[in-house]
């Protein structure tokens, strides 16, 4: 599109997410430092272009004080950001408490937390009330900033009660929603307490987009099992409105990572790494340190495969890079010593004096030194026991155009329906299976492994984030005209 005068013609999108894709740091009372973060949703809106976005969102730090708020909304406005202010009672039942112990297990097919699972228990119904209480302050930062023809795009499992909250305050808003991790099958979605609720606060916005048609069909069998409303080959129907719902597989910003490949620090890091581990084939394994993404299952086939296979003892490392992630949550602590402890097991049990099977390092690298290592990698392991879709797998195979990895891959991640014909395919609760394909990875012959990286390579490079993200928009556009145009017939 473009304007009278010949500009080109962006149009304003309000993305609204839990986290702002910055970390803030206060340096004075009226000071702070600003640093982009990491992370799935964030590697992948870098990438997008077309529209003239502004994010919306929580800045991680709690600030009661009026000047540090002052002074942080005029910091972030200068990188686009517009902060929902969450002071820290409402982060710890909201953020920790019903969406990290709450739904983020539940959609991950991890169930609910013991304890919680009679609705009548205080603690469940004090953080759904501060869930719905979070939502709206959302709502009312967005409604403040919102201007005709700008276009609302609420993401994740955080926010499932906003698009219910924006239509109250404008029915016309163009409202989309769109989920980043798995939608479970209906018959978990059941056990949830405010199961109806969040589906009709969810079916208010326009459209509703998921990573996979799986995903997307769940959603619509709870929507008719639960609600009993009908769903259609387009979406839900509820008393004539419609409300989209359609799948929108995630892809990366792959040029960044394949530019990146030739920058020279990532060219001395490439030579650095396969310098040292020289005679050796690389295996590789990036996570955020969480029980969805199967780390103690994946490390336990690792050893599998060095029980069975001794030959490959010394010519053979697995680096396992995991992002400590809600350090605070006793559950994850757990996780990061039971993962300390097999790792150590392993290399105690087939480490020499020279050398260890494992490298396993907690903590988050920088993107130079990301890509050098996905472009070493003889092998990558992603074992998610679900993952909504995993762009680590994506990254891996846009930076191993020279070396044609392997990529064995979950079939439980959502990249298996898109990477599933390049990859081997593994139930990562299966330790044998994956086992077994760690030995047909390393031994597969070079043009097989050609062939499989080709086709994923086609893949990731054609199905990028900017792609993703505009066909999720102008889609919400065309759905908004066409309820209109419904609404006058
Ligand atoms: P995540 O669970 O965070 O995202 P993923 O899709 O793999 O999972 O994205 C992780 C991102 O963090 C990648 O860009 C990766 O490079 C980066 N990262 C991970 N470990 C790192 C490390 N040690 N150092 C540096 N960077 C690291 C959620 C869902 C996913 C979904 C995405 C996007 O859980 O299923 O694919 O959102 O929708």
């Amino acid at each position: 599109r473009e304007r009278l005068d010949g500009r080109p013609w962006r149009q304003r999108l309000l993305v609204v997410a839990n986290r702002l894709p910055v970390s803030a740091v206060r340096r004075g009372e009226d000071s702070w430092s600003l640093e982009i973060s990491a992370g799935g949703l964030v590697s992948a809106l870098l990438g997008v272009k077309e529209f003239e976005a502004r994010w919306i969102g929580w800045a991680g730090v709690n600030v009661p004080d009026e000047v540090g708020q002052k002074a942080l909304t005029k910091a972030l406005a200068e990188k686009r950001c517009i902060p929902v202010f969450l002071d820290e009672d409402i982060v710890h039942q909201y953020y920790n408490g019903y969406c990290n112990n709450i739904l983020w297990p539940l959609f991950h097919y991890l169930g609910l937390p013991q304890e919680d699972r009679l609705a009548t228990t205080r603690s469940f119904q004090s953080q759904f009330a501060a869930y719905k209480k979070a939502n709206q302050m959302f709502a009312d930062v967005v409604n403040k900033h919102y201007e005709e023809g700008d276009v609302v795009w609420c993401h994740d499992y955080h926010l499932m009660f906003l698009p219910k909250c924006l239509k109250e305050y404008n029915s016309k808003m163009k409202v989309g929603w769109f989920l980043h991790t798995p939608f479970p099958s209906s018959e978990i979605h059941r056990t949830l307490p405010s199961r109806s609720e969040l589906l009709r606060s969810v079916l208010a916005a326009d459209l509703v987009g998921f990573h996979t048609y799986d995903y997307a069909r769940h959603f619509v069998s709870a929507c008719t099992r639960i609600l009993g409303l009908e769903g259609t080959p387009e979406g839900v129907e509820d008393q004539g409105r419609l409300t989209r719902v359609a799948a929108f597989p995630i892809g990366i910003d792959s040029d960044r990572f394949i530019r990146a490949l030739d920058a020279i620090p990532v060219q001395e890091n490439i030579r650095e790494l396969a310098e040292r581990f020289k005679g050796r084939k690389v295996m590789l394994g990036v996570d955020r340190l969480d029980m969805i993404k199967g780390i103690p299952q994946k490390i336990l086939a690792f050893e599998k495969f060095l029980e069975e296979n001794p030959d490959w003892r010394d010519k053979v490392v697995l680096l396992q890079i995991a992002v400590p992630t809600r350090t605070d949550v006793p559950e994850y602590q757990k996780l990061t010593s039971q993962v300390h402890e097999i790792v150590g097991r392993i290399n105690g049990r087939f480490g020499t004096l020279s050398a260890v099977p494992i490298h396993h390092l907690d903590r988050s690298l920088d993107f130079h030194a990301l890509c050098a290592l996905y472009a070493i990698t003889d092998v990558a392991l992603v074992t998610s026991l679900r993952d909504g879709m995993n762009l680590v797998s994506y990254e891996f195979v846009a930076c191993q155009d020279t070396k044609k990895g392997v990529l064995i891959l979950s079939e439980f991640a959502g990249a298996a329906q898109s990477l599933g014909a390049g990859a081997i395919l593994v139930n990562p609760w299966n330790i044998t299976e994956v086992a077994a394909s760690i030995a047909q990875a390393l031994n597969m012959p070079p043009d097989e492994r050609e062939k499989r990286h080709k086709h994923n390579f086609a893949h990731v490079t054609s199905h990028t984030a900017q792609e993703w993200a505009e066909t999720f928009v102008s889609e919400l556009n065309d759905t908004v005209v066409e309820a209109q145009l419904r609404t006058r017939q």
